[in-house]
């Protein structure tokens, strides 16, 4: 078990690796400089500092966008040695506002739960948010959507035209959504002493023409990661790593986040045209609490709804979305003409994931 977690760990932490590290440990403490300016390395964004021991962030406001594709796409959209290459999987992004409505009930409470200080009334944040949609991959062989969807989601005053600095890079747990409809793991296999990949849809799409709108489709299907194994669902369950959706600490007095992860059952829905994108999420679970010093006993009830409407972001993608033109599939991906190149060199990931999968293993 304890050979194993590191190594199962390794997609997961990949996107925002501070974050499941920040969760366990203290938030000044070494370790967590240790992972930021791990992160950072490689790069010029490096604005942190130490002074007399004490860790600085210094904000660079950099949008971080690459937990929205599961790993296995760097075997599509990476080209070996022309890591800026256009790659047929790039995909297209949609960038827009958020809304994040729920309400929190406490549980009946005994006498080893006391009850919590959450409100209790109706609650929205408003957040800036990014989607990205890119063509199915022809492995791994058993996925069956059309399309894969990728979602984050901050909160934020700022104006859409001002995300990219809305976005904080010294919050470690930024997102308060984060979707993938697919979700993969690389998995140690003690039998075979092999590392075997493994990738669900962890949201099995139906895409229909909306109504009589040929250059519309809608979509839809239920958040179901139930059959995966207890160590494969550390990708998209707990609310503790990187796929998850979580209420911020202070909206209940000390008791740190609400985790509410990705409940089976949770109902994603939208419709999406070459240059809109509109997104619902709908669920309700018993959810705990989660902070730098740990999880807690109590448990509230939280139903939640969160809706997106995105637009088409031209400047960061190299694909356009053609709807309901195909004879084949409802939706199809060309090449844009404007041509932007894509996000995030996937080598530098993945130097990064091995380095804090070489870290986690001597936490
Ligand atoms: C009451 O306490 C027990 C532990 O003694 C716990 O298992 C149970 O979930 C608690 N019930 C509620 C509603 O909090
Ligand atoms: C990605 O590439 C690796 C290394 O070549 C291979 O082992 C793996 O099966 C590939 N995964 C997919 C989903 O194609
Ligand atoms: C972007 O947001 C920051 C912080 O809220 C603000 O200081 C800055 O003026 C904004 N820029 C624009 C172009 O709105
Ligand atoms: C897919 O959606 C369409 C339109 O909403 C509906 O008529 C159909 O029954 C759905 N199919 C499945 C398998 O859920
Ligand atoms: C999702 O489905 C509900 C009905 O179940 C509908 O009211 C809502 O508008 C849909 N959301 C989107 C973004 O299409
Ligand atoms: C979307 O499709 C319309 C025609 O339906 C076209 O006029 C427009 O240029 C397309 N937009 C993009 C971003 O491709
Ligand atoms: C939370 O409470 C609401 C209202 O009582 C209820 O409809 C919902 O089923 C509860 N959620 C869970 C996961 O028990
Ligand atoms: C429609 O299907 C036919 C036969 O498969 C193909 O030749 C044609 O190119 C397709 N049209 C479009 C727009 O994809
Ligand atoms: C995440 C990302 O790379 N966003 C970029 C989108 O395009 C604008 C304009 O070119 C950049 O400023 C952003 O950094």
């Amino acid at each position: 078990m304890l050979l194993r977690q590191p190594i199962v760990l390794l997609f997961a932490i990949l996107s925002i690796p501070a974050s499941v590290l920040s969760r366990k440990g203290s938030s000044d403490s070494s370790s967590d400089s240790g992972s930021d300016s791990g992160s950072d390395s490689g790069t010029s964004s490096d604005d942190s500092s130490s002074s007399g021991g004490t860790y600085v962030c210094s904000d660079d406001h950099k949008l971080t966008t690459t937990g929205l594709q599961p790993f296995y796409y760097s075997n599509y959209t990476l080209v070996a040695g022309n890591p800026g290459a256009y790659t047929e999987w790039n995909g297209l992004y949609f960038q827009g506002e958020a809304s994040f409505d729920y309400v929190i009930r406490d549980l009946p409470t005994n006498n080893t739960y006391l009850g919590t200080n959450c409100p209790k009334d109706h609650r929205t944040i408003r957040m800036l948010g990014i989607a990205w949609v890119g063509p199915r991959t022809p492995t791994p062989s058993n996925l069956h959507n059309p399309f894969t969807l990728g979602f984050q989601a901050w909160q934020s005053d700022n104006t859409i035209a001002n995300i990219t600095y809305s976005y904080s890079s010294c919050d470690t747990d930024v997102n308060l959504v984060q979707l993938k409809t697919t979700v993969d793991w690389r998995e140690y296999v003690h039998e075979t002493n092999k590392d075997v990949e493994g990738a669900i849809d962890a949201v099995v799409l139906n895409v229909t023409q909306a109504g009589n709108n040929d250059h519309e489709v809608q979509f839809e299907g239920l958040y179901d990661i139930s059959s995966l194994r207890s160590t494969q669902t550390v990708f998209a369950s707990d609310g503790t790593h990187n796929d998850q959706i979580h209420i911020p600490a202070e909206t209940c007095s000390m008791m740190g986040d609400i985790l509410i992860g990705w409940p089976s059952g949770t109902k994603i829905n939208g419709t999406m045209t070459n240059n809109t994108l509109t997104l619902s999420i709908l669920g309700t679970t018993i959810a705990g609490f989660g902070d730098l010093y740990g999880s807690r006993d109590e448990q509230v009830n939280v139903t939640f709804s969160i809706v997106f409407t995105g637009t088409y972001d031209s400047a960061n993608s190299s694909q356009v979305l053609q709807v309901g033109v195909s004879n084949q599939s409802l939706v199809s991906f060309e090449k844009a003409t404007g041509g932007a190149i894509a996000w995030a060199p996937p080598q530098r990931l993945l130097i990064l994931s091995l380095v804090i999968a070489i870290e986690m293993i001597f936490i």
